[in-house]
């Protein structure tokens, strides 16, 4: 036979083109594209479906050390299981660098965790922590040239946090390197200060979360950012921007010439601070960083996404279990918000939400929904083509979409180690009926079909970002 598999009849989509065609399938990659093929025993009739690349979720936090007594609530067998629900092949987990170790370490731990264990491809940002010249100047030339091309530094957490000199000496590697740093823009003393008057005034809930993180903090941190990067002359990735005030800098610095790329994510979109404020220890669900802010910070990031301010939106899944000692109910937890860990599940959730939200509801296109949801990842991150594009060569990795399929979000369907969606209960259009990885199915109408150990580890190319490779 020609062909392993032949997808027919479907509406094909990529960030340019959305047009009806047959896709022949050999040894894991896309082998044919034309109007009508023949040649394959295993047929999937595609039609009525949109046949997208498979999600590629560049921001995804599994099995990450959170704390004294604190366990994610998935390991890379939920969360890649829970990814494919949800219309993904492929993630980008961060692998951190606890303080003190090395980053080949760290990434040996992190492949003990994933090597076999995963549905969907996987690949590592480093999280740095621990910017000491050796890490520097000896394991991350080296670390970025074995294909961990990326890497995330943190302005806020108390042990993670860098300071600027530090900030900078990581810019300035990563530019030697031809590696692209990501940045969690907040400010920690600024954040140190507001949780200290609000615990003296007795303000211990869920919703001081979004108060001790105010707009202001967020937003000097994305200037500093910007300044610094601009200082060094290095690109860097803004993740989950949250408002207007952030997403202002991001554009006064390509203004002013600077490469910087903007991530957004769902609950930006979707909640507000109101969801933190709620009774029962209810708030714990949606305590996150940054936190959600209002509705015209909503409409600003969708702004955002529609005018290009975004090229990424991400889910940034940094699951706990909400009734669990562990979780967002530890005992600390449940007396102060400063206990609640921060970070809520959404790997599953991301697509058929911006399907849903965003192009059913007229704010997106499907090209732009597959720019924004694989085709820029892979493109940034070192993957493209192999990933985020339907193209002759490319691995067979797709999401086939019932654009009419009605879902009423519950976290049963999700498949997640999490015990909550902070979705529960919402109605979307649109749903990911096939997840193709490549070339085999790995979850159909809401079942896995494949097995853990169909996802690979993927090593990555340097980013087209920092090497200015048109692709
Ligand atoms: N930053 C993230 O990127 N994810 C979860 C928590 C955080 O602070
Ligand atoms: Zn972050
Ligand atoms: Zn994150």
């Amino acid at each position: 036979m020609q062909f392993d598999r032949i997808i027919k009849n479907g509406t094909i989509v990529t960030a340019s083109d959305t047009y009806v065609a047959d896709l022949g399938i050999k040894d894991g990659r896309i082998s044919a594209i034309a109007a009508s093929l023949d040649g394959a025993d295993d047929i999937v009739d595609a039609t009525g479906l949109y046949v997208m690349p498979g999600g590629i979720d560049s921001h995804v936090h599994i099995d990450q050390p959170s704390g004294d007594g604190i366990v994610m609530a998935d390991d890379f067998e939920s969360g890649t299981r829970s990814a494919a629900i949800g219309g993904n092949t492929s993630i980008l987990a961060f692998c951190m660098q606890e303080k003190g170790d090395s980053l080949r370490h760290s990434l040996d731990v992190y492949h003990g965790k994933a090597d076999g264990n995963c549905h969907i491809d996987v690949a590592f940002h480093l999280i740095v922590t621990d910017p000491t010249p050796s890490v520097l100047g000896q394991e991350l030339p080296a670390l970025v040239e074995d294909g961990y091309t990326s890497f995330k530094v943190f302005m806020t957490y108390e042990n993670l946090r860098l300071r600027d000199d530090e900030i900078l000496d990581t810019l300035d590697a990563a530019r030697n390197t031809g590696a692209l740093v990501l940045v969690h823009c907040e400010n920690e003393d600024a954040i140190r200060f507001l949780i200290g008057q609000h615990e003296a005034a007795g303000e211990f809930s869920a919703k001081s979360h979004a108060t001790t993180r105010p707009i202001a903090a967020e937003r000097e941190a994305t200037h500093r950012a910007l300044s610094l990067a601009e200082i060094v002359d290095t690109p860097i990735v803004i993740v989950h921007v949250s408002n207007q005030q952030a997403m202002e800098e991001i554009e006064r610095a390509r203004v002013r010439g600077s490469k910087v790329v903007g991530e957004t994510c769902p609950q930006y979109l979707m909640l507000t601070a109101d969801d933190l404020d709620q009774d029962e220890l209810e708030g714990a669900k949606f305590v996150c960083s940054p936190p959600p802010r209002d509705k015209e910070s909503q409409d600003a990031c969708w702004d955002g996404l529609e005018r290009g301010v975004f090229d990424l939106f991400s889910s940034d899944h940094c699951p706990f279990r909400f009734n669990d000692p562990e979780g967002k109910l530890n005992e600390k937890g449940k007396k102060s918000f400063r206990w609640i860990p921060n970070g809520i599940p959404g790997v599953a959730t991301r697509l058929p939400i911006l399907f849903s939200e965003g192009v059913q509801k007229g704010r997106i296109d499907l090209n732009r929904f597959v720019a924004l949801t694989a085709t820029n990842h892979a493109k940034l991150y070192g993957m493209y083509p192999q990933k985020g594009t339907i193209a002759i060569g490319s691995d067979a990795d797709l999401a086939l979409w019932d654009p009419n399929k009605n879902v009423t979000i519950t976290n049963d369907i999700l498949q997640q180690g999490c015990d909550y969606s902070p979705y529960e209960g919402l109605q979307v259009k649109g749903w990911p009926v096939h997840t193709i990885v490549r070339g085999k199915t790995v979850v159909k109408d809401g079942e896995v079909t494949g097995q853990k150990g169909d996802g690979k580890y993927l090593p990555r190319q340097k980013s087209n970002l920092v090497t200015s490779t048109p692709v």
